[in-house]
């Protein structure tokens, strides 16, 4: 087997070019075309393949290293005989993101006299575009041999975003980082479905606990004790389970129980669903609840507020979401004004938002601007529970299922339907009694809605 030396062919108008990555190392098992190192200059970045095949025995280049035409790149035991010796010269790019042809040139080490150039151009396809949703852009566990691997003009539209491209996934040939994939990583990152690596060192809802002094995430085989099914998160879990994180280590949460007495009120629920029938829209529990909400906060104000740095925000509007189950996880769909509109009304945008978060067909907009947020449960079950504050809100109702409890008029036991209510709140901005103000405001009107109009 002949030992030939690799060199960097003709590259054009370039004297000197920097060796940015290598792609391959000593052992390697070259295959003819497969490329070697890449190279930058200031203006393009090529990659030098080899069109013999063979074994890796020796790199003549490492990193950083200055390489022009004529540099041995590697020595190669040639497993097969050389190709046809004709020499191409490397021409730069013309457009940042165009292909990058580029050649190698194979001498054999051991007869100088048989020196030959071999052509070997390799063409770099235009970088695939690539949507964010569709194919998450961050890489941030990819092994690297040195540089990622990006053009100097990707390199530049990367460090002006400040965007960390080693972390960027790579979607051309080889995973060559286009400029699509930058602008991929950034979207993903603005919507937060993504986070690089110093954000998730800076934030806790992203890391593992070391960012605020914790031991270190349990990493166990589970599949030591017993079989397992392994399955990536949705993206609306992870996203929602990192700004969970956040709120509930971030805000000094408190949660009252309390029960309200609905008897009357699911009376008349279900007296009103009855009549009407026709209409097509069913009243809802939930919808008396915002309702009652709008009430309390109206008449509690801290609880229809944001904190900004040193300063409360009170919102003069009243808009009430409410936490839907859905196929991909929980998701807060935005009854706005709900001070303005009526039960049936908001029955009727209740049972839209719940169908359209279930289909996955919520606008963005529909998802924002919450003043408060209740989280029912009562369709289900349970009795009382935490939830957790959808930040900047400071306050969020939990309900859960109403039960007929036996309850002290005074005289003896009477049969009640009792609501659990589960209010969380942020301590920064509310005190513990206007907590229990608060809900037994809630209790009151739940328990005879004519205090609504007082
Ligand atoms: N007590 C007893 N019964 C209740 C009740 C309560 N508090 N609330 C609702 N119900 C009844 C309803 O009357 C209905 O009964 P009928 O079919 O006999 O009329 C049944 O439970 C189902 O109600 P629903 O859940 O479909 O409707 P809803 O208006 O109460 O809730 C919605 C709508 C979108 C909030 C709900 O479907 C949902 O997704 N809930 C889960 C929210 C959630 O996941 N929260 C947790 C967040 S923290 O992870």
């Amino acid at each position: 087997m002949a030992l030939v030396e690799v060199k960097v062919p003709d590259i054009g108008d370039f004297d000197e070019v920097a060796v940015i990555e290598l792609m391959v190392k000593v052992g390697d098992t070259i295959k003819a075309e497969q490329s070697l190192i890449t190279v930058e200059s200031d203006k393009a970045a090529m990659e030098i393949p080899s069109s013999t095949a063979g074994v890796v025995k020796e790199m003549r280049v490492a990193l950083g290293d200055k390489v022009k035409q004529g540099s041995v790149v590697l020595v190669l035991e040639a497993s097969g005989a050389a190709e046809t010796p004709t020499a191409q010269a490397l021409s730069a790019p013309s457009a940042p993101l165009a292909a990058t042809p580029a050649v190698a040139l194979v001498q054999p080490v051991s007869a100088p006299a048989d020196v030959v150039t071999v052509a070997a151009t390799v063409a770099v396809p235009a970088a695939a575009s690539l949507s964010a949703a569709s194919n998450p852009a961050h890489n941030p566990g990819a092994p690297t041999l040195g540089l990622p691997h990006a053009s100097p003009s990707v390199r530049k539209f990367a460090r002006e975003l400040g965007v960390p491209l080693e972390e960027v996934k790579g979607n051309g040939p080889k995973g060559r980082i286009s400029q699509d994939d930058v602008q991929a990583f950034t979207k993903a990152v603005m919507a937060g479905a993504t986070q690089t690596k110093a954000q998730a060192a800076k934030a806790p809802a992203g890391g593992d606990g070391a960012a605020l002094g914790l031991i270190p995430w349990p990493k166990i085989d589970f599949a030591k004790f017993g079989p397992i099914e392994r399955k990536e998160m949705g993206r609306i879990k992870k996203i929602s389970g990192a700004n969970l994180l956040r709120n509930a280590i971030m805000i000094p949460a408190v949660t009252n129980h309390d029960d309200a007495d609905i008897t009357d009120l699911e009376a008349f629920r279900v007296s009103t669903n009855k009549e009407n029938e026709k209409s097509g829209v069913k009243v809802t529990m939930l919808a008396f609840l915002i309702k009652a909400c709008v009430a309390a906060l109206k008449k509690y104000p801290e609880f229809n507020s944001s904190l900004d740095g040193d300063a409360i925000v009170y919102k003069n509007y009243w808009h009430i979401g409410f936490a839907a189950d859905t196929p991909n996880g929980l998701m807060v769909p935005v009854i706005k004004d709900a001070d303005k509109k009526g039960i049936l009304q908001i029955s009727q945008e209740m049972g839209e938002l719940a169908k359209k978060a279930r289909d996955g067909k919520l606008s963005p907009a529909e998802m924002s601007g919450a003043t408060f947020t209740i989280s029912s449960l009562g369709g289900i079950g349970g009795k009382y529970f935490t939830p957790i504050i959808n930040a900047p809100e400071v306050a969020i109702l939990g309900v859960c299922k109403s039960t007929q409890e036996p309850v002290w008029d005074g005289k003896q036991f009477v049969p009640r339907l009792m609501l659990p209510l589960s209010l969380t709140w942020d301590h920064r901005v509310i005190d513990g009694a206007a907590a229990a103000r608060f809900n037994a405001y809630l209790g009151q009107i739940l328990g005879d809605f004519r205090r609504v109009l007082l």
